[in-house]
């Protein structure tokens, strides 16, 4: 370091850089804490944060200054600034981020900061505050601003998440993702859209199975279309009077994700009385026999992408037709609060289908899909009704055994209390 200047300041253009890099706020933060101690800098601590849908924003604050970086991951561009003081060398810095970016090409200016002629020195001694200065560092302390976030035009929900991705793969029918928020653990995230998450899965998986399945008492063959998260078949599967369950997920990259990231959620995928099948369950249904299955659920993302056809009134026939004469249809039924045309238009179609007075509607509490006001719609093809049940000794005893979480034989019947505004939607 010169003795005309107190820090030596390097502005740095990386361009055509990897684009997924530059969007990736885990691999950044990395590379930024691994440039400074490279150049054997002292690092106090980083924050990074993730824009949506692109760019990283973040600063690591080292004793001898500080690296910032701004990134745009549609132009393949990074600005960086690495200030320094004492005897750092930026350039071992430049050099590392050069290489982790795979910038095919970059300029530099270089200036030195805080010109000693410029300034007068008082006797101010920093010794002691350096002192103290050290005895709070914490060199593994990192904060992290990175949101995901599940929205439509109007309303959004946001989980803040660790930036740690654990699986990420576009397939043929959408992107896969595996993250981990802070408040929920790992998650499953289709597209920009929360599925699943370790913490709160419980909600939606044991309000899909177990209200249809103590209505029917001695269910034995069930097909679900969807839940390549597994949670639903695991479900299911606690209940021993089940013979066959056929599940028909359409994209195996998301099946792959769970098995590996989510155990506790791809738990049954195992059981000898599953049959799993890669395929389009729409298609499947379409060709499946007629009277078949004692009850058919559908457990599908949003009808948007692939599961765009799982709200057709096609489709439903087809469920009628391959249901059993005493069979129960339950279908993911949106949120009556976040998007309440397809949630109204879903139990019109079973309406139709199965009977007005047989399409009813049991809303739950998911705390991590927009609104959490969620629902699960039921199309009853014979007498079987989940609102008229008196087994309610049998539901207590298997909730105490088996340990869940959410369903309870309060909450059999109450599921089905519908507030004015959703009988409005659906005209009930
Ligand atoms: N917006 C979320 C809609 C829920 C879709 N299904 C979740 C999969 C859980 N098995």
């Amino acid at each position: 370091m010169s003795s005309t200047a107190l820090g030596n300041h390097i502005l740095v253009e990386f361009m055509n850089c990897d684009p997924h890099v530059m969007n990736d706020v885990a691999a950044i933060e990395r590379d930024m804490v691994g440039a400074a101690r490279k150049a054997e800098a002292t690092v106090i601590n980083s924050t990074f944060h993730h824009f949506s849908p692109y760019g990283v924003s973040g600063v690591v604050v080292i004793q001898e200054s500080h690296l910032a970086i701004h990134t745009w991951p549609e132009y393949g561009y990074a600005a960086v600034d690495v200030f320094t003081c004492g005897d750092m060398n930026a350039w071992i810095a430049f050099d590392h981020l050069k290489e982790c970016f795979g910038a095919k090409s970059y300029s530099a200016i270089e200036m030195k900061r805080g010109s000693v002629n410029l300034l007068t020195r008082n006797d101010f001694d920093i010794t002691s505050a350096r002192e103290k200065a050290a005895e709070w560092r914490n060199p593994d302390f990192y904060t992290r601003n990175v949101w995901f976030t599940d929205k439509d035009e109007d309303q959004a929900l946001s989980l803040r998440f660790t930036g740690d991705v654990f699986f990420d793969v576009q397939s043929p029918f959408q992107r896969v993702r595996i993250l981990e928020s802070t408040k929920y653990g790992k998650m499953l995230a289709l597209d920009d859209m929360v599925m699943t998450t370790i913490k709160d899965e419980f909600h939606y998986h044991e309000m899909i199975a177990h209200p249809s399945l103590f209505t029917l008492q001695n269910a034995k063959n069930v097909l679900v279309i969807g839940g390549g998260d597994g949670g639903t078949v695991r479900e299911v599967l606690r209940h021993s009077n089940i013979e066959k369950v056929t599940m028909v997920e359409i994209d195996g990259e998301v099946i792959k994700a769970c098995k590996e990231h989510l155990p506790e959620i791809a738990a049954a995928f195992d059981d000898p009385r599953l049959e799993l099948i890669v395929d389009d369950g729409i298609a499947f249904v379409k060709s499946a026999a007629d009277a078949v299955y004692d009850l058919l659920i559908v457990d599908g993302s949003d009808p948007v992408g692939p599961a765009e056809g799982l709200f057709s009134v096609e489709f439903y026939q087809n469920c009628y037709r391959t249901l059993k004469a005493d069979g129960i249809l339950v279908a993911q039924g949106e949120s009556p609060k976040f998007n309440e045309k397809a949630f109204a238009e879903l139990n019109q179609t079973l309406q139709s289908i199965f009977g007005q007075d047989n399409a009813p509607v049991g809303l739950f509490f998911v705390p991590t899909y927009p609104t959490g006001m969620w629902s699960f719609q039921y199309g009853l093809k014979g007498a079987a009704d989940p609102r008229k049940v008196s087994n309610t000794e049998a539901i207590k005893s298997f909730v105490a055994e088996k340990g869940l979480r959410y369903y309870n034989e309060d909450i059999h019947f109450s599921t089905f209390a519908l507030p004015n505004f959703v009988k409005q939607l659906i005209q009930q």
